[in-house]
């Protein structure tokens, strides 16, 4: 059967772009699990079925596999130290995608299309909770303007598409997210696949777990599993082209220090742990508001941050060898 062909039973084919990622391995997973629905086809993908970055590339994809809906995840996606070396790249890379993949979408009339943007693009200078009015409101912070640049203009593309015609075309929000399957790399990766990676070493080689900046920056840390699950309702029944967060409450807001605390106990940790002030502590804090998601999910369970963060440290040490380092 070719590969656009839909079987009677699958009436709708969802694309998911950066499949293979932290935020789609999840979605895979949960989707895998018995989320999924009877009339629904995942294509889970990765950059080995398109560059996403190449128009051609990307029509071809679309024109082989006809999808209904888009989970649009593919981006150039890093911690703040990789931010900070590549901020061009940062901008240029996440705008050819993301034209790319909402332009070929209304080209094949995908029904609705849900992107992602992130908590660390809004306006640096701000009131506090921040809510989804306020992406626009100022510039974000230094260290990623490319990235959060590239990630707003999404939110304009989905206003053009949805004014012009009349696509159902919308975004969410995540705040950090972590998780298994992400990018372990400590020079490029996030802050807590950073520290997970890095105590695994210090375990290993007798040596004190070297924690970046003061520790005193706050974030608030969504599990790809809960992320993954939100999104999924989203994807069915999200009906605004406005954006919306997903999020954990403000109240679940630790600070790096806290976080660093918590791997830690979760790997029985027992050297030294350091704060190398030299480096950066970037953003000093972000925090989102998720009262718009209460609304629609007032009962929606988190998973607590010890027991998430335990998972991922198991999941890293049993998976070390085939992990992204
Ligand atoms: P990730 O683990 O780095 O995965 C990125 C995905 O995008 C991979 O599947 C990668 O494919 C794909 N990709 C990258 N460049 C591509 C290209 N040129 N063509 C096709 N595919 C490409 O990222 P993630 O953490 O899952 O992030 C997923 C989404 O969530 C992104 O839009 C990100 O901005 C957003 N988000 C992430 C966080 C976070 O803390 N991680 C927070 C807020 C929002 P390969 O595997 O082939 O490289
Ligand atoms: O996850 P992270 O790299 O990015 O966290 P942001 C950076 C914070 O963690 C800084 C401290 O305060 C760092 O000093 N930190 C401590 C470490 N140890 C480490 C470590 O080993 N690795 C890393 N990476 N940080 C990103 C944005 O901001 O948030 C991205 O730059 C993206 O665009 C992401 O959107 C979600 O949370 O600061």
């Amino acid at each position: 059967m070719a590969d656009g062909d839909r079987t009677g039973a699958k009436s709708k084919r969802i694309l998911v772009t950066g499949g293979s990622g932290l935020v789609g391995r999840a979605i895979e997973q949960v989707v895998k699990a018995g989320e999924g629905r009877p009339d629904e086809e995942w294509v889970f993908l990765s950059s080995k079925d398109a560059d996403l970055t190449d128009a051609a590339e990307t029509r071809a994809l679309f024109d082989r596999y006809r999808p209904t809906h888009v989970v649009h995840l593919a981006a150039m996606v890093g911690g703040l130290f990789r931010n900070m070396k590549y901020n061009l790249d940062f901008w240029r890379k996440n705008m050819q995608i993301n034209d790319n993949v909402l332009h070929s979408a209304h080209e094949h009339g995908v029904t609705k299309v849900v992107s992602c943007l992130s908590t660390c693009i809004f306006p640096d200078k701000t009131t506090y909770p921040i809510d989804e009015t306020m992406i626009h409101n100022g510039p974000p912070h230094s260290s990623n303007f490319g990235y959060s640049y590239a990630k707003r203009m999404i939110d304009v593309q989905n206003r053009g598409y949805y004014e012009q015609h009349g696509c159902m075309f919308t975004a969410v929000i995540p705040t950090n997210v972590f998780g298994m399957y992400d990018n372990f790399n400590i020079e490029d990766g996030h802050v807590l696949p950073g520290l997970i990676h890095k105590t695994y070493l210090a375990q290993k080689n007798g040596t004190s777990l070297e924690v970046w900046g003061s520790g005193q920056p706050r974030r608030q840390f969504i599990y790809s599993l809960d992320l993954a699950r939100l999104f999924i309702w989203v994807l069915r029944e999200y009906k605004e082209i406005q954006p919306i967060i997903l999020s954990v409450g403000e109240e679940d807001e630790v600070s790096i220090k806290e976080a660093a605390e918590s791997i830690v106990a979760a790997t029985g940790f027992k050297g030294e742990v350091i704060f190398d002030t030299s480096k950066s502590d970037g953003q000093y804090k972000k925090t989102a508001s998720n009262s718009k998601l209460r609304k629609y999910l007032p009962d929606f369970k988190f998973t607590p941050f010890s027991q998430a963060i335990k998972e991922t440290c198991d999941w890293f040490t049993a998976n070390y060898e085939m992990a992204r380092k």
